[in-house]
């Protein structure tokens, strides 16, 4: 009988996705750039029978069935048992949803030899997860505000992340349901548009010039501008907690003290510090002593494949 496994790791945004020019395409309003963690991932099997999909040992929610049918239905056949699992904790904004369709389309492009491109690819996955088609390709992907998606070559060789859990809730509101409220109240919206887009551009140059300290502060402002636009928003969307917040205060404190790391956040409590591979013991010490919560600890990049 055939069977096909896809993986595809988590990508944590740089510089951060946050609305849609066009819902139906699911193309951004701002140009996003992230990286893949290899050791996050969700890995999702293929097997002939009749439709079902399954997640984490459970049978999905009709939601989330419905997203999977979405994609599903730009293949030719819906004759597939798709079982599909998470490594880490779900939808606790750690990107379980791009790394979900990222696997989710690869692995039905092998599935039913349907031999879509990546840049189709790309715009298939994204029906499901705006920032999955970020985890289609290795090193710095690039999520264009026209949709396409690049790369820039990895210069640093030896960066990590940790993932501190602040917690390991399923999120009270959907990024889906919370970017549409931001793009359609916070009047600071088309102002944080243009203040991304300059960090991209300047985050881009910093890659290229293999200038760490200035991609890790780039990286650290576009996540504060982004909870900045999330709290203008109305109702305002905070997914920044006090222990959050206990987190981000360290990683600066431990910068005046000569540690190299930045940290970000996304639709969720938990902070993502992207660190160097040298560094990972003190790290590790700094926070089994400051901080209460579990942390993963992953390599980075990677992408989505299927054998
Ligand atoms: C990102 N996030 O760039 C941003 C930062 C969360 C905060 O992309 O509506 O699950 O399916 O396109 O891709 C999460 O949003 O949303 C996200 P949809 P998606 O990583």
């Amino acid at each position: 009988m055939k069977k096909v496994i896809a993986r595809s790791p988590v990508n944590i945004a740089l510089i951060k996705y946050w609305g849609k020019a066009n819902e139906q395409l699911v193309l951004p309003t701002t140009t996003s750039v992230s990286l893949t963690l290899t050791d996050l991932w969700t890995e999702t099997t293929f097997e002939e029978g009749s439709f079902n999909f399954e997640l984490n040992g459970k049978q999905a929610d009709s939601n989330e069935t419905q997203r999977v049918k979405d994609v599903l239905k730009h293949f030719r056949d819906d004759r597939v048992h798709i079982k599909s699992k998470n490594n880490f904790p779900t939808a606790s904004g750690l990107a379980s949803s791009a790394s979900g369709f990222a696997a989710l389309t690869v692995g039905l492009n092998h599935f039913f030899q349907a031999n879509y491109t990546l840049q189709e690819l790309a715009t298939l996955t994204r029906i499901g997860s705006g920032s999955s088609c970020r985890s289609l390709v290795d090193d710095f992907a690039i999520w264009h505000r026209n949709g396409s998606l690049t790369s820039i070559t990895n210069p640093f060789e030896d960066l990590m992340m940790l993932v501190v859990l602040i917690s390991e809730e399923k999120k009270a509101i959907s990024s889906r349901e919370a970017m549409k409220i931001t793009k359609a109240t916070a009047p600071t919206y088309s102002q944080w548009m243009k203040e991304s887009e300059q960090d991209y551009l300047e985050i881009q140059g910093a890659i290229q010039h293999k200038k760490l300290h200035q991609v890790g502060n780039v990286m650290e402002r576009n996540s504060q501008r982004l909870h900045q636009v999330m709290k203008n928003s109305l109702p305002p969307i905070i997914y920044q907690q006090p222990s959050s917040l206990a987190v981000l205060n360290l990683v600066k404190d431990a910068r005046k003290k000569g540690l190299i790391g930045y940290a970000t956040m996304d639709a969720g409590p938990n902070v993502k510090i992207l660190i160097q591979k040298s560094q990972l013991s003190l790290w590790e010490d700094l926070l089994k002593q400051k901080v209460k919560c579990r942390y993963l600890v992953s390599r980075i990049g990677g992408k989505a494949h299927a054998e």
